[in-house]
């Protein structure tokens, strides 16, 4: 069986996070692994507090796990810390992990901080590099590359910057102009457009999923193209039938 291992934070509501990345790596048969590097309190409208895993904690995870079972994919969601990136990236280097996808957290749905302080150059500096993927939504591509996004040119400029840090692809999701959903794929050669319908509403954990979809279609083998179609086919299902349980922000039906 195929494996896929997510180094994230916990959410309790199941929505992102940890519980939702093994979700969705089960969704596609893969079987899912995880190590935490941070614990949230939150529920459907706010994320209260925050408790950073310590890097040397984070490292014997990994390395306990990886000497054990060897991921065929990876993806980091919350790190939080730079001591849990750097424990990351230590772990990811030294293995020689391959699939990476990077998902570059920042803030949450509801708008709170889920990095630390310099997180955010040492994740570019440390972890970029060795990604398959990154997969930052709009604001994450805008804060991180510096560019103003308003308009697809700026997704696309955007992309081309992001690109220089290091990742062998660049995915900058949740554009959405005129009312459709776009997915900009750019791989230092060649930029798609994968457009979609726009669905309505709010929902908690989008990012999380997608990264996560990506993350397990690489562990099967899929390239990167097949991946984002099989993604956005999963996305807009998990949307489209999504939870009203708490209340707040939507939960997706994994
Ligand atoms: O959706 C970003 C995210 C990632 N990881 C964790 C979170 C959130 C948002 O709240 O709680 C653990």
């Amino acid at each position: 069986m195929k494996t896929a291992l997510t180094i994230a934070g916990s959410d309790p509501t199941g929505g992102a996070g940890i519980q939702a990345d093994i979700k969705v790596f089960n969704h596609f048969g893969v079987y899912g692994l995880s190590a935490v590097a941070a614990l949230t309190s939150q529920n459907t409208y706010e994320v209260n507090a925050i408790l950073k895993v310590d890097g040397v904690f984070l490292e014997r995870q990994l390395n306990t796990l990886v000497s054990d079972i060897r991921p065929d994919a990876v993806k980091t969601g919350m790190l939080f810390s730079i001591e849990a990136i750097k424990a990351a990236a230590k772990i990811i280097r030294g293995y020689e992990l391959e699939n990476l996808v990077i998902d570059p957290v920042t803030i949450s749905s509801t708008g709170a901080n889920l990095m630390e302080d310099g997180a955010l150059d040492i994740l570019k500096e440390e972890l970029f590099p060795l990604a398959k993927v990154i997969t930052p939504n709009i604001y994450e591509a805008a804060a991180i590359s510096g560019i103003n996004i308003e308009s697809e040119k700026d997704i696309e400029r955007a992309a081309m910057k992001l690109k220089q840090f290091g990742p062998e692809t660049v995915i900058i999701t949740g554009g959405h102009f005129d009312k459709k959903t776009l997915e900009l794929i750019y791989n230092g050669e060649n930029v798609n457009l994968i457009g979609g319908e726009k669905i309505k509403g709010e929902y908690h954990g989008t990012g999380c999923a997608f990264s996560a979809a990506i993350t397990a279609c690489l562990a099967k083998g899929m390239t990167v193209i097949e991946a984002v179609k099989k993604t956005k086919k999963f996305m807009n299902a998990a949307i489209k039938n999504a939870h009203t349980i708490g209340k707040g922000m939507r939960l997706l039906n994994v």
